[in-house]
């Protein structure tokens, strides 16, 4: 059963679809506090806590504090409060007793302090105390889950190319580039449906235009790498340069669809392009104007988009830089004492996504002028949701490809995301892992990782035992930053072993969509914690490092360097699957309990539940050549 509870009066988000009546009587479970506004609720010693989709640290997110605040955040660690998306969802799962699921229906900053300051006691506080309250009360774990999306809406399903790989850099520059690359995957052999346009592909990086020195014929040029089996996939970045004579710029100026200060002026950021204006996206108006801006890309034949820079992230904005400049004068003034050192570090460190910048623009949203840090964690959600109705009123929605880096409740229905800047780190391999965990459970089924590490420079082992995660996730690219190593598949010395992963990901993917699909169709979860499926099994309930994709695979991902092997904790007995490639692999029956499993570099597991049946199929270099034909199955 869901029921709703009214704080205060919150602005609505669009986050959900079913309208409930909000019921009578205090809000259960929670202690409010409305002159401090939070909620306060007790932890037992027991008691475990879900939810909070892409966030930091485990899939038990008990012990730390998150604040639900949309941030660009490309060095994050595990001491980052807020990355790019607020998924304001929880379980309190009590062992052996009362389990609920709860979601905060509010636009603005929310600080989940979940047993930091005191392990037991979970402390939730608003900025605004204005939020509509779900409170989800279900007999299992995935029942709760199913229950927000019957609140929020089905999952966005992609078409099924998009579980092709995707290779994708910053610093593909033109399109000699983007020809070497499908060159050397043909060369190598190894499957790719898609190459993604960073930035680069733009005139002076202005969104919806195509550099003509760069992509001479651009149309021509899409389906020439179409005829190739190869989407090309480019970015969408939310800032609109600012530049008399760029019709996005003069048609948005001249309509008002930009966001405002408070005297009525058009709103100024500096992004990539220099100055720029933000697309009043949550305005109904504007929204379906900066949708239909997509329309030249899909008429020139793209098929998909990844969106950008949505927190919105703001290098920095002219009036803040005045500020700046003002203090460092200040400080010319007197000698430079350390004091005065680390201020002035603070003051120029303090340019870029500074919250004082959030608070000077406005959105036209709800019949009203509201300052966008009131609805901030909406901005990439409506962006986002900008291209997909425009994709649904051109019919094509069902065929296009859209993800997205900021991201709120709601988005989940039509468009996944990729879990942004992440680092050239092994343990961001775990990371990717819980997070994919947490995201299922908050409706984001379409949701993948930079593989390999968006920053520093990785190393080959590190891109195949990424790779061998990866390889599971719905979304499969690999991906980094400008002035990083190479990372492709073909750049190291063990590319035969890519091969091999990548072949086996397409032998997997009519099993793999299957999965995702029924999951998208009956609310349920793309991969979980073990938990879900073993809520009283004390050790299933503590894994953080295994993970199920479906009911039926549990994957246990080598996540540390030179490892030859890992430890794993099976519920009930099960098959252990070691593979090589599609042909080479062994099996092997192992009961309930923990083993040390060898996982040579080159090896990935996969352990099947009794019942299962896992084809695989005859494949190619492109999703289109997948057949019917199966040409082994596991069987347990
Ligand atoms: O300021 O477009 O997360 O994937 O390569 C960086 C350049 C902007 C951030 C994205 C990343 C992308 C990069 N972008």
């Amino acid at each position: 059963m869901t029921k709703r509870y009214r704080i205060g009066n919150p602005i609505p988000t669009g986050a959900v679809v079913t309208e409930l009546v909000p019921a009578e009587g205090p809000l259960p479970y929670f202690t409010a506090d409305p002159a401090a506004g939070t909620l306060a609720l007790a932890l037992n010693d027991e008691d475990i806590v879900y939810g909070l989709g892409e966030t930091v640290r485990g899939i038990n997110k008990r012990g730390f504090i998150y604040v639900n605040y949309n941030a660009d955040n490309p060095h994050h660690t595990e001491l980052s409060r807020s990355l790019y998306a607020s998924q304001n969802f929880l379980i309190r799962f009590r062992p052996g007793g009362k389990t609920f699921g709860v979601y905060f229906d509010t636009p603005g900053k929310i600080t989940f302090d979940i047993g930091f300051t005191d392990y037991g006691n979970m402390l939730i506080s608003f900025e605004d105390f204005d939020a509509d309250v779900y409170i989800f009360e279900e007999d299992s774990l995935p029942g709760i889950t199913a229950a927000l999306r019957r609140l929020t809406g089905k999952s966005y399903v992609p078409p099924v190319w998009a579980f092709g790989f995707g290779q994708s850099r910053w610093g593909y520059r033109n399109a000699d580039d983007v020809r070497a690359i499908a060159d050397a995957y043909e060369k190598a052999g190894i499957p790719l449906d898609m190459i993604y346009l960073d930035i680069d592909y733009m005139e002076d990086y202005k969104d919806f235009t195509v550099s003509r020195e760069r992509f001479p014929d651009f149309p021509a040029f899409v389906s020439e790498m179409k005829t190739r089996g190869i989407r090309l996939i480019p970015i969408i970045d939310a800032g609109v340069k600012a530049e008399p004579g760029y019709p996005v710029f003069d048609e948005g100026t001249e309509k008002g669809y930009f966001c405002k200060c408070e005297d009525g002026s058009d709103f100024i950021a500096a992004v990539w392009p220099g100055l720029v204006r933000l697309p009043d996206v949550l305005n109904d108006k504007a929204r379906a104007w900066f949708g239909d801006c997509y329309a030249p890309l899909l008429d020139a034949g793209i098929e998909g988009f990844w969106n950008d820079m949505n927190e919105p992230a703001l290098f920095y904005t002219p009036e803040h830089l005045d500020e700046v400049y003002g203090k460092i004068r200040d400080y010319e003034k007197e000698e430079l004492g350390i004091r005065s050192f680390f201020g002035l570090l603070d003051c120029v460190n303090g340019l870029s996504n500074n919250p004082e910048d959030l608070r000077r623009f406005f959105h036209s949203y709800d019949g009203r002028m509201i300052r966008h840090d009131k609805v901030h964690n909406l901005y990439g959600f409506y962006m986002t949701r900008a291209a997909a109705e425009a994709f649904a009123r051109r019919g094509i929605a069902d065929q296009t490809m859209l993800f997205s880096r900021s991201s709120f409740i709601g988005m989940h229905r039509c468009s996944g995301l990729w879990t942004g800047d992440n680092s050239a780190f092994f343990s961001h391999i775990l990371l990717n892992m819980q997070q994919m965990a947490s995201l299922s459970m908050t409706g984001f089924l379409f949701a993948g990782a930079d593989i390999g590490g968006f920053g520093g420079d990785t190393t080959g082992d590190l891109v195949l035992r990424w790779t061998e995660f990866g390889i599971f996730t719905p979304l499969f690219r690999n991906h980094a930053a400008h002035n990083t190593r190479d990372q492709e598949f073909f750049r190291f010395p063990f590319t035969e072993a890519f091969k091999n992963m990548t072949d086996l990901r397409y032998a997997l993917i009519p099993y793999l969509f299957r999965v995702f699909t029924d999951a998208a169709e009956h609310d349920g979860l793309y991969m979980q914690p073990l938990s879900f499926l073993w809520p009283d099994d004390p050790r299933a309930r503590g894994t953080e490092d295994q993970i199920m994709l479906g009911t039926d695979l549990m994957l246990a991902p080598v996540y540390t360097q030179n490892a030859r092997g890992r430890f794993v904790y099976l519920p009930e007995e099960m098959k252990c699957l070691r593979l090589r490639s599609i042909s080479d692999f062994d099996e092997e029956i192992l009961p309930a309990g923990d083993h040390w499993v060898r996982a040579e570099l080159a090896e990935v597991l996969i352990f099947m539940r009794k019942g299962t049946k896992l084809p695989l199929h005859q494949a190619g270099r492109h999703v289109s050549e997948i057949t019917d034909e199966i040409i082994h199955t596991f069987c347990f």
